[in-house]
């Protein structure tokens, strides 16, 4: 655009020009100068007039520079705008990756240590499972050891064994010892009343006087008698028994109680022995 504006200008200058010589030309031709100088006045006014328009359209043309300047700097402006939110979408790019990477890091670990507590739950439940196991077994020892071993009958914190194969009284002593106990020895009224409620035939018990005539012992403690359940008239044997026994048939009676007899007479016997 300015250069157009400098071309009209240089062409209105050179016609101006143009037509001050011809005018100089006519008037040495026909010495007449009034109609050149009003003709040139007219031209300068015109070429005033032009000049005008230039300027002002000089001065709009300006103007639009200046806006299209205002806008290139906007732009400019935009541009380093965009180029920081670029960047900074970058590094945001950059930590989502990141973020992606340590969380797919995280998810592996979290599965390790899943596949590490099923794996200890496991183990945890087969302990347990062996845990009751040894539990059930304990249970049952400390009830065997709490209790009578097969045959034998148990009572008031005591166990006891009927064996009615005929034995002397030496015999049926050796076998209780060799059970782990001793030939019954009768502590009470209510032992004495259980002994004869289970017994099926006359049975050897410890009370003996092999030692001393007539003084009873028992061979589980070598205590003396506090108490006595003989069958009237016994004991009656002298030296000749020194071995005592439930008694009931041989005695003649209709119930059971104690008997001095021979000792290598055989019947059964009774063991006792502490739970
Ligand atoms: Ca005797
Ligand atoms: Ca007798």
């Amino acid at each position: 655009m300015l250069s157009c504006v400098y071309i009209l200008l240089v062409w209105s200058i050179t016609s101006s020009l143009a037509t001050a010589k011809n005018c100089s030309g006519e008037s040495s031709d026909t010495s007449t100068e009034s109609p050149c100088l009003w003709t040139m006045i007219k031209q300068l006014v015109s070429m005033e007039n032009r000049l005008n328009q230039f300027m002002n359209l000089s001065n709009h043309n300006h103007l639009a520079i200046n806006k299209v300047e205002g806008k290139l700097e906007k732009d400019e402006e935009i541009k380093t705008k965009v180029k920081i939110l670029e960047d900074c979408c970058k590094k945001q790019k950059a930590q989502i990756t990141s973020l992606v990477s340590s969380f797919g890091t995280q998810k592996r670990e979290c599965r390790s240590i899943q596949a590490k507590q099923t794996a200890m739950i496991s183990l945890l439940k087969g302990n347990q499972n062996k845990m009751m196991g040894m539990q059930l077994e304990i249970n049952k020892l400390k009830k065997k050891s709490f209790s009578c071993p097969d045959d034998w009958v148990t009572f008031s914190g005591h166990c006891y064994w009927f064996v009615y194969r005929k034995v002397t009284w030496n015999i049926a002593k050796i076998n209780c010892q060799q059970k782990g106990g001793y030939l019954a020895k009768v502590d009470s009224g209510a032992e004495n009343s259980w002994l004869i409620s289970k017994l099926k035939a006359e049975v050897w018990i410890g009370l003996n006087d092999i030692q001393t005539e007539g003084h009873w012992r028992w061979t589980s403690d070598n205590t003396g008698l506090s108490t006595s359940y003989w069958q009237s008239p016994e004991p009656n044997g002298g030296r000749a028994e020194n071995c005592v026994n439930y008694c009931k048939k041989i005695c003649e009676q209709k119930t059971y109680g104690w008997n001095d007899l021979p000792c290598d007479y055989p019947i059964g016997y009774v063991c006792e022995k502490h739970l």
